[in-house]
């Protein structure tokens, strides 16, 4: 297990002299049963509904944090993403921050200490930008570990265990679905009656998952990569005066038990059922919302129709399921990879923009001690 992996926290630090320099990777990852809708009233970031997701294997993001050892006399604290300067990940890195000291002690003493260094923080994504493919789950995920790992070492605590639900709390403060990425495999977030000690706060791993859906593939079909009309918080925020907001409610819990009962059994009718059916009922909600709003495209339905059509006349299990936005995740098990990839091939890559497709599989380790930046 990923956990077993990284107990080494030191590991993760170089001391550099004057610097020290905390890297790791993190992984994205895809819902199947989907978190749509915040319970503000209960806190910041507090889901309406438990969510599932697994978390991929490649599509990663890679943080690079440096920080001055000493006090400076100019502190400074800026964001690079790729290599270039970015006013805008700096101002969310900020607010993120900000919202962490209220929640924790120990972000407190982290953020006092980071307010008088020299601070610089990059990332860079192995996915291309609006892949359909949450970049903000692996970014929160990535640096959440690396603030949480700079915090032992201010505590003095750096051969402690790693507090997986602590990191995975502060990452929910970032972006709420990044609290699923710190685990690898299947992992449910949001508390629910039937998974023993679920909450709302972090995620944790997922145990109860048949070996058929240990190796599942996922091939990210790109339809569209343009920026998104509505954001998904703007999404979530359109769910708190839904006019099916009760209705939302009571089925995404029946699709959350029904993709628990799959995974469990390993039924994989069952589970490509519910998750597609999961998956439309979602953009029915974004369909239905005041003001109404559609962030799929034609070539969405056209990519849906034909997975529907190959899958009646071959019976193999291949299933969609859609993030907020138009591109589809095509999932199947590993031993149909081939054919299923001749059909992506033949039938849907012209549906795709410029033919692109990504494929890729159920993360093995969530957070990787690694760099792109460093040698
Ligand atoms: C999910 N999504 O469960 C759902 C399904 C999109 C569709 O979580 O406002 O970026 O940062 O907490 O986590 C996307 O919403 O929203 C999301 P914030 P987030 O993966």
């Amino acid at each position: 297990m990923n956990q077993a992996i990284c107990n080494n926290l030191e590991s993760f630090v170089l001391d550099k002299g004057d610097f020290w320099e905390i890297s790791c990777s993190a992984p994205s990852n895809i819902a199947l049963v989907k978190y749509w809708g915040k319970d503000n009233a209960r806190g910041p970031q507090i889901p309406s509904n438990p969510s599932l997701s697994f978390s991929l294997e490649n599509c990663r993001t890679f943080a690079f944090f440096k920080v001055s050892k000493e006090e400076v006399k100019s502190p400074s604290f800026s964001f690079f993403f790729e290599g270039k300067a970015s006013p805008t990940f700096e101002k969310k890195m900020r607010t993120w921050l900000t919202r962490l000291e209220e929640e924790s002690e120990c972000a407190r003493n982290i953020w006092a200490f980071l307010s008088q260094r020299q601070v610089e923080l990059h990332s860079m994504n192995t996915f291309p930008h609006s892949a359909g493919i949450a970049s903000s789950a692996s970014s929160y995920a990535a640096f959440a570990f690396c603030f949480w790992i700079l915090g032992q070492r201010l505590l003095g605590k750096d051969s402690g265990a790693i507090s997986w639900q602590e990191i995975s709390t502060w990452a929910r403060l970032g972006s709420g679905s990044a609290c699923r990425s710190l685990f690898a495999g299947f992992t449910s977030w949001g508390q629910s009656n039937l998974i023993a000690h679920s909450s709302d706060y972090y995620a944790n791993s997922l145990e109860n998952v048949h070996s058929t859906f240990k190796d599942i593939r996922d091939c990210i079909l790109i339809v569209d990569s343009q920026n998104k009309a509505v954001s998904s918080t703007q999404g979530h925020a359109t769910m708190e005066k839904h006019p099916f907001k009760d209705e939302r409610q009571q089925i995404v819990r029946q699709h959350f038990q029904m993709v628990l009962n799959a995974l469990a059994s390993g039924d994989w009718a069952l589970l490509g059922q519910t998750i597609e059916q999961e998956a439309l009922h979602m953009h029915a909600m974004m369909l239905s919302a005041n003001p109404a709003y559609l962030l799929m495209k034609a070539a969405s339905f056209n990519v849906i129709n034909k997975i529907r059509a190959y899958r009646d006349s071959t019976k193999l299990p291949l299933y969609f399921t859609l993030d907020a936005g138009p591109n589809i995740h095509l999932l199947f098990p590993a031993e149909v990879e081939v054919q299923v990839m001749e059909f992506v091939r033949e039938h849907l890559q012209s549906d795709l923009e410029n033919g692109k497709w990504i494929l890729d599989q159920v993360a093995a380790q969530s957070i990787k001690q690694e760099s792109y930046f460093l040698e």
